[in-house]
């Protein structure tokens, strides 16, 4: 249902702008040759041509429509260019249609705030654009017009031909004694007209767009005039654009409610809507869908624009008509594994490119020969392909225990009867950015590494972190487990049990417990995040846990079964536990085995010398020799400052190691912690002059993990 948001000022300025028969431009540029033909790119399955998803302009004037199949376009327009879109997996693969979205996307950003509302379409706010520039050189103050600008269909101009329509244009632009809210508009359509003439110039890809003062009528207006031209709609003209307007075609009118304002109110244009009144339309709709149908007749919405560059969520999904209904587990499992493997790779080139993380996994199926909706499913996601295809797997067989009913689920290939899918998805959604602190601590902290590698070895080494991270209200929680190769075997059995809600879809039972997954920090482009419940010090809490490399890690973690059973998985020997004081101390551990990073064993053991001489495994050497360096317990001739100019090897190697000065260090990051722990990690990263303090349950141990009482 449409939500009514007041509308917080009638002199924003909105823009929205749509590319041109998108999928086809993208082919053109990849094939110059297709220039200016006849062209249509169809989708993978070549059945009669595989059915037409995009159709050049060229085409359309032949009658060719996205609704026909390759060889009906044929007929229509014999020398038609027809494109099959790009196949992985066994299926479209549209990533070269959306890398040339995010391009576009990067540009239209420079004026203002975008939000990325599809893979070819972006709203802009540029209020204050427009506002600054009417204050600084108003269109009227403008030597000349930009005749892409010219090119501009402002409605409500009286205007014959196409030259009187370009002088009408300019004289609305150049008119000083405009109404304020047209000025700003004018202001609005020449940045526009810019900003389309350096995407065309950066990208080759041509676009219309609508410039209003609100959302709604940007959207409107943007399909008005295609392609590569631009509609205005000034305030005054608002009531000619919607009056004739079939309702149907108003955004969130297309469905339900748009046919029941047909058949229940006799409503067929926005016109017939302006009739009611806004209490009749409450009566029959809510008082808040009544409300936003009185709004949006007379063109006022309150819709912001969203800053949002990059889309909401990612999703992968098929369909099988027909005969190729899928109807064994087998054959759903394998489509359900290629759609995971693309959505896994998706969501890790998102961590990796825009440090951002899913929370939630979803499965959407389809059984169009059935009446009865398959419903759909969802849960936290854990990242890692092998992780998040045993997910969907394990989402799929919920739900379809509750399609099927009770009735006994064969799950090895066999025959089902009583189901076929037609239509297979799986999304990741709840996107969010994980938080700049630890991006700029973990930044840091990398340059270290790198600095460090060059001298002793590989990064390759510190790609692979686990990390749990949770949230706990102002005792805010991080847990960062970076693990060097050699530290693996020290993995601690943290006694995590997974537990993997699994969500009703439609009834969204769990939505708020994803809340707490919201995760403090984590940066690394290998790792892989799942979700898990964690009983600690008598308390269960849910944590987001961050491990290495997806499918990988499967073999040091407990398993969930989605039946409820719980599986272990190779989980380490008791022997290899950290102390309990150590396991809790992760951020320590984390800048710990980063200074240990650069060191070898032998080098290690030489500059632990007889403090740690006998220890029995590498990695734990490392981290109780930083544990114990915290703790005061190695003399400070360990600490070696940067300052330091004649070094020996063994200095070397201690400089390398510790020497980290706190007015080295990003000044974001510390100011990003609490005062009270901002001293302290200023004192604790300069060791040289530290006091011999740092004790258990120390304010920066506090501070990073979970309070007692959480
Ligand atoms: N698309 C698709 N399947 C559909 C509709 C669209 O795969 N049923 C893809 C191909 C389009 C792209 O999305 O190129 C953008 O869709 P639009 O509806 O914006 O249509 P076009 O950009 O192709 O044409 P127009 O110039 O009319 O906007």
């Amino acid at each position: 249902m449409p939500v009514s948001r007041a509308q917080s000022s009638d002199s924003r300025i909105i823009a929205h702008v749509d590319m041109d028969c998108f999928y086809v431009q993208v082919e053109q540029r990849k094939q110059p040759t297709l220039r200016g033909q006849p062209t249509a790119v169809v989708q993978y399955n070549s059945w009669k041509g595989g059915g037409l998803i995009a159709v050049s302009y060229e085409a359309r004037m032949f009658g060719v429509k996205r609704s026909m199949r390759g060889s009906e376009a044929k007929e229509v327009c014999p020398e038609i260019q027809l494109v099959q879109v790009p196949v992985a997996r066994g299926k479209a693969d549209l990533s070269v249609y959306r890398n040339a979205g995010s391009e576009v996307v990067s540009i239209l950003s420079r004026k203002g705030r975008c939000e990325r509302a599809s893979i070819d379409e972006v709203y802009l706010d540029l209020t204050e654009s427009a506002e600054t520039m009417l204050a600084e050189l108003p269109p009227h103050r403008l030597e000349s017009i930009n005749e892409e600008a010219l090119k501009s269909h402002v409605l409500g101009l009286d205007v014959q031909d196409g030259d009187n329509a370009r002088e009408s244009v300019r004289k609305w632009f150049l008119k000083s004694d405009a109404d304020h809210r047209d000025k700003l508009l004018a202001c609005g359509a020449l940045i526009v007209s810019e900003l389309r003439l350096q995407v065309l110039e950066e990208t080759e890809f041509t676009c219309s767009a609508g410039i209003a003062h609100n959302k709604m009528l940007a959207k409107l207006a943007s399909g008005m005039n295609k392609p590569a031209q631009q509609t205005v709609v000034p305030f005054l003209s608002v009531n000619k654009l919607l009056e004739p307007l079939p309702i149907k075609k108003m955004k969130q009118l297309g469905g339900k409610l748009g046919t029941s304002l047909q058949v229940d109110l006799g409503v067929n244009t926005v016109g017939d809507l302006l009739h009611f009144s806004e209490q009749k339309l409450q009566e029959h709709y809510g008082i808040n869908t009544g409300t936003w149908l009185w709004n949006a007749a007379r063109g006022i919405s309150g819709d912001e624009v969203e800053s949002r560059l990059l889309p909401k969520s990612h999703g992968s999904g098929k369909t099988f008509p027909g005969p190729r209904a899928l109807k064994t587990s087998a054959s759903v499992q394998k489509w359900l594994n290629e759609l995971c493997e693309e959505l896994s790779e998706r969501l890790l080139s998102d961590l990796e490119q825009n440090k951002r993380i899913a929370h939630t996994l979803s499965l959407h199926l389809n059984d169009s020969e059935s009446v009865k909706k398959f419903p759909s499913k969802s849960c936290p996601i854990r990242y890692g392909t092998a992780k998040i295809q045993e997910d969907a797997f394990n989402l799929f067989h919920a739900g379809l225990r509750e399609y099927v009913g009770s009735r006994t689920i064969k799950t090895k290939g066999n025959l089902h009867h009583g189901w076929a899918i037609t239509g297979l998805s799986i999304s990741a959604s709840k996107i969010v950015e994980i938080p700049s602190g630890t991006r700029s601590i973990s930044k840091y902290f990398d340059n270290q590494v790198k600095t460090c590698t060059s001298e002793k070895q590989s990064i390759d080494l510190f790609t692979q972190y686990d990390a749990d991270v949770s949230y706990s209200g102002n005792g805010s929680y991080l847990r960062f487990h970076s693990m060097c190769p050699q530290m693996k075997n020290c993995e601690e059995d943290t006694g995590n049990k997974h537990f993997m809600p699994i969500v009703n879809q439609d009834k969204d039972q769990n939505e708020s417990k994803d809340e707490s997954f919201i995760p403090k920090s984590i940066d690394e482009q290998h790792s892989s995040f799942s979700t898990v419940r964690q009983q600690q010090d008598g308390v269960t809490r849910d944590i987001l846990s961050l491990s290495s490399s997806g499918a990988e890690l499967n073999q040091k973690e407990t398993k969930i079964d989605f039946l409820g059973e719980e599986t272990e998985h190779g989980l380490k020997s008791k022997e290899q536990k950290w102390k309990p004081y150590k396991e809790k101390g992760t951020i320590l551990r984390y800048f710990g085995s980063h200074g240990s990073c650069s060191l070898p064993k032998e080098d290690h053991d030489k500059i632990l010398g007889d403090n740690k001489a006998s220890s029995s495994s590498d990695s734990k050497v490392m981290v109780d020799s930083f544990f114990e360096v915290v703790e005061g317990k190695l003399p400070p001739k360990n600490l070696v400052p940067r300052t330091s100019t004649t070094l020996s090897g063994q200095d070397e190697l201690r400089r390398t190691a510790w020497s980290y000065k706190s007015d080295e260090i990003d000044q974001i990051t510390l100011n990003e912690l609490p005062i009270e722990i901002q001293a302290e990690v200023r004192t604790w990263l300069r060791p040289h002059k530290r006091a011999n303090t740092m004790k258990k349950g120390s304010s920066i141990l506090d501070y990073f993990l979970p309070t007692r009482n959480s």
